[in-house]
C-alpha cells in the first residue's frame, strides 16, 4: 500500500483538485456526488486505477474470484419494450423460444455432471407465467440437485410474476424462498433516473419497485446483486445517482453482494446508432464504481459482455470477480454483440487472474471461498 501511496501522491501537484479526494480514499471515507463527478470527468485513468486498487486491496486484498456456473434462459418471449434489448420476441415471432420444466431438468442434470455450484436464471417477462410456474421451476431444480445454488429471476421478472398471481412482493419472495431460491441476480436495474428510464425501458418495473424487491429479499435473508447498464443516453450524474440509490439501500440492509456494470452492446436493437463505450471508458467506469460504492463488497466484470481481454484489464481497475465458467449457456449478450458461445475453462480464468498479478480463488454464489490456486 505504501508504494501505491507514493505513486499517487507523486503524481499530484500541491494545488491538485484531487488531493482531498485521495486523502479521503486513504482514510476510508465516503465520496460525495461532486467528488465522484470530478473523478469521472477529469481524473487521469492511471489515478483512477491506483485509487480503485487502494479500495480493492482494503476490501478484497489481491483476491479475484470466479465460480462454476451455468445460465438457463427459460424464454425470450417478453411483454416489455426495452429499446436496448436484442433478445426479446413477441409470441409467434421468428426466433421466439420457450423452454419448459423438462428442459430445465435436463440442463440441471447435464451441468451437475460437470461440477457446477450455481444456476443463474433470467429471461424475458412472459405474459402468462405466474408465480406458481416459477416456483415449480425452483422445486424441479432442487429435486434434481438439492445442493445447487439457485440464483434466479431479476426484480423485473419477480414484479411481473407477483402481479400476474395477485400477490405482494413479500408473499412472492417468501414462496420462492420456501421453494429453494437462494439469491436474486442484479438484472433490470438499468439506470434508476426516471427520465432516462422512460426513454430506454418505459414499461419495465420502476426503479422504486426494483429497490423494494431487493430490499424485501434482503429482509428475508437473501443476498442479491445489482447491475447498472451504462453507455446509452445517460450522463455521469445519472450513473452516480444510480450508485447512490444502491449505496443508501446497502447502508440499510447490507444485502448486496456484488455490483455489476453492464456495458451497452448495440447489435440488433433499437439503439444500434449509438457508439459503444470505449475500453478506456469501461475501465474508468469500473474504477469509479469501486471507489464510490464503498459498502458493496464485490465488483464483477461480466466477461461474456466485454470480452476476456477487457475483463482481464479490469482487474487493475478495482474488479475482484469474473463471474463464472458459463459453458455456452447464455444468449443475451451474444445476440447484442458480446462474446459468441461464451465459455471459459477453470484454467483459462486462473491464467487470466494470475497474469494480471492477482490471486485466483473459486467461490460459491455467496462468496465463500471453495478453493485457492
Ligand atoms: O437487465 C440487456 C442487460 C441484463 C443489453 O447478477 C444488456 O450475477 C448490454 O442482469 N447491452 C440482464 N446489456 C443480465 C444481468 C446479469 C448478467 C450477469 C450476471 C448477473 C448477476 C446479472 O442485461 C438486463 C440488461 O441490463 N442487457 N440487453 C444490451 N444490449
Ligand atoms: Fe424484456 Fe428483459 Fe429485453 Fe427488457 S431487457 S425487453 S425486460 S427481455
Amino acid at each position: 500500500m505504501q508504494e501505491i501511496k507514493e505513486l499517487i501522491y507523486g503524481q499530484l501537484s500541491s494545488d491538485s483538485p484531487f488531493l482531498s479526494i485521495v486523502d479521503k480514499v486513504f482514510a476510508g471515507e465516503r465520496l460525495n456526488r461532486s467528488e465522484g463527478l470530478l473523478l469521472y470527468k477529469e481524473a487521469e485513468l492511471s489515478l483512477l486505477g491506483l485509487l480503485a486498487e487502494v479500495v480493492r486491496r482494503r476490501v478484497n486484498g489481491l483476491q479475484v474470484t470466479f465460480n462454476h456456473n451455468f445460465h438457463f434462459e427459460p424464454t425470450n418471449i417478453c411483454m416489455k419494450s426495452c429499446a436496448f434489448c436484442s433478445y426479446k420476441r413477441r409470441y409467434n415471432e421468428d426466433g421466439a423460444w420457450e423452454e419448459g420444466i423438462d428442459e430445465l431438468r435436463q440442463a440441471v442434470r447435464k451441468y451437475k455432471a460437470r461440477g457446477v455450484t450455481e444456476i443463474h436464471i433470467t429471461g424475458g417477462v412472459h405474459p402468462q407465467r405466474g408465480l406458481e410456474y416459477y416456483k415449480a421451476m425452483v422445486e424441479a431444480i432442487k429435486e434434481e440437485f438439492s445442493e445447487l445454488h439457485v440464483k434466479a429471476f431479476s426484480a423485473v421478472e419477480i414484479e411481473a410474476m407477483c402481479k400476474i398471481s395477485g400477490v405482494s412482493f413479500l408473499e412472492g419472495l417468501q414462496a420462492l424462498k420456501e421453494a429453494g431460491l437462494g439469491s436474486i441476480p442484479g438484472g433490470g436495474a438499468e439506470i434508476f433516473d426516471e427520465e432516462v428510464r422512460k426513454q430506454i425501458c418505459p414499461d419495465k418495473a420502476t426503479s422504486q419497485q426494483w429497490l423494494e424487491i431487493h430490499q424485501t429479499a434482503h429482509e428475508l435473508g437473501m443476498m442479491t446483486n445489482a447491475t447498472m447498464l451504462y453507455g446509452l443516453i445517460e450522463n455521469y450524474e445519472h450513473r452516480l445517482d444510480h450508485m447512490e440509490r444502491l449505496r443508501t439501500l446497502q447502508d440499510k440492509t447490507g444485502g448486496f453482494n456484488t455490483f455489476i456494470p453492464l456495458k451497452f452492446r448495440r447489435a440488433n436493437n433499437a439503439f444500434s446508432h449509438i457508439e459503444e463505450s470505449t475500453t478506456t471508458e469501461d475501465l474508468r467506469n469500473y474504477a469509479v464504481s469501486r471507489i464510490y460504492l464503498d459498502n458493496i463488497p464485490h465488483l464483477k466484470a461480466y466477461w461474456p459482455m466485454i470480452g476476456k481481454e477487457v475483463a482481464q484489464l479490469s482487474l487493475s481497475y478495482g474488479v475482484d470477480d469474473l463471474d463464472g465458467t458459463i459453458d455456452d449457456s447464455t444468449k443475451i449478450y451474444s445476440m447484442a454483440g458480446g462474446v459468441q458461445n461464451p465459455n471459459a475453462t477453470t484454467q483459462e480464468l486462473i491464467t487470466m487472474i494470475e497474469d494480471a498479478g492477482k490471486e485466483a480463488a473459486e467461490r460459491d454464489t455467496l462468496y465463500n471461498i471453495l478453493k485457492r490456486y
